[in-house]
């Protein structure tokens, strides 16, 4: 069956990799986010495959993105897929040091224009009895890690939310996923080192990385198992990438006292 795919930040990364999966199965894509150009070439290059509109927004823009979804009309009225992928990380700095406006940009993208996404188009779902939302965390939100702090702390959030959603959503036919990758290469670290290229290489020198098309297929499948069953949470890393153990400072004076 044909179904109406709402995809934030779908011009990049896991988003745009998403779109060009669900495509290919056909489905019916609303893309969000804010490089309008990148948007409307990836609509025109699917367009082939399905029908494909685009909301050209800042998901932080309350007004923008609520008059967006409410102006949508037949036949993307309906989402039945919401894919909350549209996110970033920005700096590594230690908490003391970091940039507060990067922390509220965090906080602002990861949690609470998810949270309001989801409150738009949840409500739709549930008059309909269905629907799956898919909310992109990361393993940041499990694993903290130096200069992680807000990015990790988003994430976590995410985790939650999802839970929670479940809970309330119990006795309706709405799935809600988890989904918390590890190390993927996009133009993720691009981002969270202000477009410094070098920089964010060097994150993924010497690796076989996660590929956002690793990350699609996943989303694909956790969004075509059996109407009975729910993946509450997946998380997945490349196998190049696994846990330390915890640090332990000995150079504090502890010893002496
Ligand atoms: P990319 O930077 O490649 O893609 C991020 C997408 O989010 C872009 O399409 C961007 O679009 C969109 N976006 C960011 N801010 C906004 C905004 N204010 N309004 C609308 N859209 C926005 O990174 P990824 O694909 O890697 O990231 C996707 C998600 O996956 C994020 O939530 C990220 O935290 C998470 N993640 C990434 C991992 C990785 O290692 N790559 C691992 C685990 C999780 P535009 O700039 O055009 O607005
Ligand atoms: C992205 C993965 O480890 O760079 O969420 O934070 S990590």
């Amino acid at each position: 069956m044909k179904k109406t795919v709402l995809i934030t930040g779908a011009s990049s990364g896991f988003g745009k990799a998403c779109a060009e999966r669900f495509a290919l199965a056909g489905h019916r894509l609303i893309l969000l986010a804010r490089r309008a150009d990148r948007l409307h070439d990836l609509a025109a290059a699917l367009g082939a495959q399905c029908d494909v509109t685009v909301i050209a927004a800042d998901i932080t823009d309350a007004h923008a993105v609520e008059t967006a979804i409410t102006h949508l009309r037949a036949p993307f009225d309906q989402p039945d897929i919401l894919i909350n992928n549209a996110g970033l990380a920005l700096g590594l700095s230690p908490a003391d040091e970091a940039d507060m406006a990067d922390w509220e940009t965090m906080i602002a993208t990861n949690v609470t224009a998810l949270v309001r996404m989801t409150r738009l188009i949840l409500p739709g779902m549930v008059q309909r009895d269905r629907g799956h939302i898919i909310n992109i965390g990361s393993t940041a939100g499990h694993w903290p890690y130096p200069g992680g702090n807000v990015y990790g702390a988003s994430k976590a959030f995410v985790q939650m939310f999802s839970r929670e959603l479940r809970a309330d959503l119990l006795g309706k036919k709405i799935k809600v996923s988890n989904i918390d990758p590890g190390m993927a290469e996009t133009e993720f670290s691009l981002v969270r080192f202000n477009q410094a290229q070098e920089k964010a290489d060097k994150v993924y020198e010497g690796t076989k990385p996660l590929s956002a098309q690793d990350i699609a297929e996943i989303v694909f499948w956790v969004c075509n198992t059996p109407a009975h069953v729910n993946i509450n949470s997946l998380e997945v890393m490349p196998v190049c990438q696994a846990w330390g153990p915890l640090k332990v400072d000995r150079s504090m004076g502890f010893a002496d006292e």
